[in-house]
């Protein structure tokens, strides 16, 4: 286990509406500002998605293309682009953006319930994606929102269509999918391969306990209004960086540190910087 601590920010989302955060960024320079304070608050990992001005959720290359730019000039955090997009997108407009060749692209495991809707990811859908990903040399991150998926990143394995270690990200509390609970966390956490980092994102009021959990069991961290838009019940969280300096509090307690970007970019198994 690295003591230090990978935090990524998942500052923008798919499905969150303005009108239920007011602080949701929007704009390229809102979304570097956005993720400018998290990295210096402590995150290393950047998880975007891309809206339209009016809010609407798109995966094309202009608006991922401005954010890269507004990010990139204000912080080194790691981009990490969507290929989820949101639920009823179609797999090309999904990857559309992967050209630009960002560092980190997600890809999710299989197919699940995402309260009323469904989040589809055959294996046709999945091969697509994996084959763009390994296409423009970009490092995946595996989802897990079900047990099933841990599945078929078995199978993947076991076809050498990805060698591990790799880096997971476990989402618990889609309405649908896994629950955000200490079972499912220790059960994800224990059936991946050793040498495999992984990264909980506790949707909606677990976030914060599945983040301590994480934190205690050599885990990593994803917070942000992607998931999760209020700071406690009640009180709406007034910036992304609120959450990332809430995770870097509870860190500190017991004795992990946030990874300084480098760091992060090693266990991260990616290139380092010049
Ligand atoms: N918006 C969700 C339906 C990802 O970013 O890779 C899917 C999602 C996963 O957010
Ligand atoms: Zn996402």
């Amino acid at each position: 286990m690295s003591d230090e601590l990978l935090i990524t920010v998942a500052g923008v989302g798919a499905e969150v509406t303005r009108s239920q955060q007011p602080s949701l960024p929007l704009l390229p320079d809102e979304v570097g500002e956005e993720y400018r304070r998290a990295y210096e608050a402590g995150a290393t990992i950047g998880h975007m998605h891309g809206r339209r001005p009016d809010g609407a959720p798109t995966q094309d290359k202009e608006t991922f293309g401005a954010y890269a730019a507004a990010i990139r000039a204000r912080c080194p955090i790691v981009q990490q682009f969507s290929t989820g997009g949101a639920v009823g997108m179609g797999v090309e407009e999904r990857i559309e953006a992967l050209e630009l060749g960002p560092e980190m692209a997600t890809l999710t495991l299989g197919t699940c319930n995402f309260g009323d809707d469904v989040f589809e990811n055959s294996l046709p859908t999945i091969r697509t994606i994996l084959d763009r990903i390994k296409k423009f040399g970009i490092t995946p991150e595996l989802e897990i929102f079900d047990n099933g998926m841990l599945a078929t990143a078995d199978f993947l394995f076991s076809k050498g269509l990805l060698s591990p270690p790799v880096h997971f990200d476990f989402v618990l509390g889609v309405p649908g999918a896994a629950a955000a609970t200490v079972e499912n966390l220790a059960h994800f956490a224990r059936s991946i391969p050793s040498g495999c980092t992984w990264t909980v994102a506790g949707i909606g009021r677990r976030q914060t306990a599945m983040a301590t959990m994480a934190i205690a069991m050599g885990g990593h961290v994803r917070v942000g209004f992607e998931d999760n838009i209020y700071y406690r019940k009640g009180e709406l969280a007034d910036s992304n960086a609120r959450f990332v300096e809430r995770v870097v509090r509870i860190a500190r307690e017991v004795g992990r540190e946030p990874a300084p970007i480098e760091k992060a970019r090693e266990m991260l198994r990616l290139p380092l910087t010049a």
